[in-house]
């Protein structure tokens, strides 16, 4: 196993360990609500968010106990827009990380309660005290995940992909919809780690210049992998986006120009590290892996 997979696998363990501790176990009247929180956010995943909080965080020394509430917290969020995106009303899936969607093994009001739950649990552990000793550095990261997650962000990404099913976007239109959809979460990830370690504007200017290019080429990496990716590895059906008719870089460019593309957006990425010196080093690798991933 190389360092990086081993790096990534350690704190997948130590969010899967704390996700396990913040959301609460399954008891009561809203004992399913609970069961299918736990369900959604406790499994698996490549937990790329986390890996890029702590990293990003560790550039700036910052406890790695403060990171992982926040890395927590965003696959919380992470987890509500998968499970919300798998209802028949958006994209409708069965299958997730290699398992029955959150609307199948329980059922759809379900699935729409658990994300509502889950973004607001999310929230609710990044407002408090264990986050960060700073009640302003709290507040910094509470208003920035609202900002990339809500309707200038996350959400308003995917209402432009649902009518993008209707008419047909260019790239320009297309990149916008990713950077929006895919990309101010992936954003969120490193900007906490500057937000958290208190850096300066051209240090988090860095950050989510390289944030932006990583998260276009994730993207693009993840259309490639509908286009000829093997469901079985990648845990979800395949092929969605040619089914639909769907507009992506991968349609408009062809699989190879897509790919270098991908690949020029993370040597990019990389040179934006360029003031962090070795500190960054596990962001470098990371960008690599985005690109080469196969799932
Ligand atoms: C429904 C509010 C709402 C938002 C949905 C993120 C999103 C917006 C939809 C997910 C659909 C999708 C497949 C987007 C492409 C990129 C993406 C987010 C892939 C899944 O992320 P990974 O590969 O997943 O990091 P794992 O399972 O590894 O955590």
């Amino acid at each position: 196993m190389t360092e990086l997979s081993q790096a990534l696998r350690a704190i997948g363990s130590s969010v899967d360990e704390l996700l396990g501790r913040l959301i609460p176990m399954p008891e009561g009247p809203e004992g399913q609500l609970l069961d299918a929180m736990r369900y959604s956010a406790l499994a698996g995943g490549k937990r790329l968010r986390p890996f890029l909080v702590v990293s990003s965080a560790d550039v700036f020394n910052v406890p790695q106990s403060y990171a992982l509430r926040v890395a927590a917290a965003i696959e919380m969020v992470h987890a509500y827009s998968l499970v919300h995106d798998d209802l028949p009303c958006m994209d409708d899936d069965d299958m997730r990380r290699g398992r029955p969607t959150v609307h199948i093994k329980y059922n759809e009001a379900t699935a729409v309660l658990t994300g509502d739950a889950l973004l607001t649990l999310a929230f609710e552990v990044i407002a408090d005290d264990e986050t960060h000793p700073e009640p302003a550095v709290r507040a910094e990261l509470v208003a920035m995940l609202a900002k990339r997650a809500g309707s200038h962000g996350m959400v308003g990404g995917q209402m432009i992909d649902l009518l993008a099913e209707h008419e047909s976007l260019d790239a320009g239109e297309i990149t916008r919809l990713q950077q929006l959809k895919t990309g101010a979460l992936i954003a969120f990830s490193c900007e906490a780690g500057a937000i958290l370690g208190r850096a300066d504007k051209p240090e988090r200017h860095a950050l989510l210049a390289y944030a932006h290019d990583l998260g276009l080429a994730f993207q693009i990496a993840d259309d490639l992998l509908d286009y000829e990716g093997d469901a079985s590895v990648v845990g979800k059906a395949v092929g969605k986006d040619l089914e639909a008719g769907k507009a992506t870089l991968v349609s408009i460019l062809g699989a190879d120009q897509a790919r270098i593309q991908a690949e020029m957006l993370a040597d990019q990425a990389v040179r934006h590290l360029d003031l962090f010196g070795k500190k960054a080093d596990s962001l470098r690798e990371i960008a690599d892996f985005v690109v080469n991933r196969s799932s």
